[in-house]
């Protein structure tokens, strides 16, 4: 371990940004991100909208898929390229808004530390989330037992895409199942590969723009049926 006192130092991260048609929010969180000092690489799954133009002009790394591949796809793209360029610390982080930079650096912080090689950030742990709807809530429960059961990795939110991860954790998770699925098989990778995970609590803010987007029930059952058809594979 490193002595407690021992700061992350924000320039030493990488932020890798899955981003599908995000258009009116990426400037803005890629943003915040750079300003802070860390690097930030977007990865914009074949936005249909001015994702990948607004990611660039705000000065992040910006690589496109040629199709839409997903999210478990896209972060893999982006942690390829995070690895190429020396990244030592990788932060996953969502292009919506939804995720809080402060949660992203306690979740580095720790990692810095050496307290884990990967740190998930939980939204079901201390604080319950707000505002977050019925249907989404119990997806994401139904997730996280499902994901227990079938890796033993003891997740409260499997399906949360801030995480922080040293280059060892970004080297060894290596993520196949493109779309929400990928999220299950990130944890049983964890266990499998022996890597050393903890949970944090953080916040996700139901913003009135991430609802527009996410509160579709299908959205919901989505998650449910990709689980399932990764368990089956
Ligand atoms: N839904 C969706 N999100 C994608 C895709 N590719 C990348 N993403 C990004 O993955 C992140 C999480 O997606 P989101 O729909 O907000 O999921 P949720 O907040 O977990 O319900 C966002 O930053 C998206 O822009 C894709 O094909 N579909
Ligand atoms: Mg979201």
């Amino acid at each position: 371990m490193r002595p407690q006192g021992a700061t992350f130092d924000p320039a030493d991260a990488w932020f890798v940004i899955p981003a599908y048609n995000e258009g009116p929010m990426i400037a803005q969180v890629a943003g915040e991100v750079l300003a802070s000092g860390s690097r930030v690489v977007v990865v914009d799954d074949h936005s249909t909208d001015d994702t990948g133009d607004r990611a660039l002009a705000a000065g992040a790394i910006v690589v496109r898929h040629p199709v839409n591949l997903g999210q478990g796809a896209a972060l893999q793209t982006g942690i390829d390229l995070a690895l190429r360029r020396g990244a030592t610390l990788i932060v996953t982080f969502d292009a919506d808004g939804q995720h809080r930079l402060a949660d992203a650096v306690r979740l580095a912080q720790a990692v810095h530390e050496d307290r884990a090689d990967i740190a998930c950030g939980s939204r079901f742990l201390g604080v319950e989330a707000r505002d977050i709807p019925a249907s989404r809530r119990l997806a994401l429960r139904a997730a996280a037992i499902f994901t227990r059961l079938t890796t033993g990795v003891p997740v409260t939110d499997a399906h949360n895409g801030l995480r922080a991860m040293n280059r060892h954790a970004a080297m060894t998770i290596r993520l196949t199942h493109n779309r929400m699925a990928h999220a299950s098989e990130l944890v049983g990778q964890i266990r499998e590969r022996k890597l050393r995970s903890l949970e944090l609590p953080v916040e996700i803010l139901y913003t009135e723009y991430s609802l527009r987007k996410g509160q579709r029930i299908s959205n919901s059952l989505n998650i449910l049926a990709d689980l399932f058809m990764g368990w089956l594979r």
